[in-house]
């Protein structure tokens, strides 16, 4: 039978981030081979995962698209950041990565949009507004053999999110794999959760779709890291659902 559940997830950021990366260490659970092509156009892998959904322990199939970094491929088809057309009303989840020690992968400087701003308001453009979004600093294991070789400091990835009010920010490693299913898994609950919620009849219906915008409740709270520079902004209230 085809799992109820079914979640969109799209990988953005610069090129050489880590996205593709990513996608392998979560898919594949073992760290991808060293040497990866650059991705051209755009790809998806799906992954089955056991999640606790209202209660009830539930096969849930994450969709994760992989897009190209690299410039001459950075206008995405509007239907990338749009959910399933069976499942239209189902939040989809952004994950928006760069690397911390490529300073240029999160912030081009003062006078233009910095990278990570880019693809942030990229979601905040297309995307409908019960969108997951979470931040993601990749290649820590670089960092954490090198603290010099760090170019992109943990407040910073941290004040970033916390500027857009995006609801989760992670520092990970493809390579390690370190902090990678964790975040891909609290995107998961946290659009089965608004999912959950929105099939609730006794939650308030809300009748007006807004544009995007990272409303916030109130200001994320910041959690210190439990391990090493994974920081989680939390941000579950406040959000505007849409009925179904
Ligand atoms: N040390 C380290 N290297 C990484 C990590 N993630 C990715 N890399 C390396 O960085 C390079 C680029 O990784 P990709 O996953 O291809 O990057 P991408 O973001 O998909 O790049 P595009 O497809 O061009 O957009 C590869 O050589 C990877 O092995 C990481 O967490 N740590
Ligand atoms: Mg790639």
């Amino acid at each position: 039978m085809p799992s109820p559940y079914v979640v969109k997830v799209v990988i953005l950021g610069e090129t050489t981030v880590g996205k593709t990366s990513l996608l392998k260490c979560f898919v594949q659970e073992k760290p991808p081979p060293f040497k990866m092509p650059v991705t051209i156009g755009i790809d998806f892998k799906p992954k089955t995962v056991e999640r606790l959904v209202n209660g009830k322990t539930e096969q849930v199939q994450a969709m994760v698209w992989d897009t190209a970094g690299q410039e001459r491929f950075r206008a995405l088809p509007p239907t990338m950041y749009k959910p399933d057309p069976v499942r239209k009303m189902d939040p989809v989840a952004f994950i928006v990565c760069y690397d911390i020690t490529t300073r240029w992968t999160f912030d081009k400087g003062t006078e233009v949009q910095s990278a990570v701003e880019y693809w942030l308001d990229q979601v905040k453009q297309h995307a409908a507004s019960n969108s997951v979004v979470c931040l993601v600093g990749n290649k820590l294991d670089l960092a954490e053999n090198n603290p010099e070789d760090r170019a992109v400091t943990t407040e910073e990835g941290a004040e970033m999110a916390k500027k857009h009010g995006v609801n989760y920010f992670f520092e990970t490693s493809a390579i390690t794999g370190k902090n990678v299913e964790d975040m891909f898994l609290k995107v998961l609950d946290e659009v089965l959760d608004r999912i959950v919620k929105a099939e609730d009849p006794e939650e308030d219906p809300m009748p007006v779709i807004q544009p995007f915008s990272f409303q916030l409740g109130g200001p994320p709270s910041m959690e210190a890291p439990a391990a090493g520079g994974c920081w989680l902004l939390s941000w579950i209230n406040g959000c505007p659902r849409r009925n179904r």
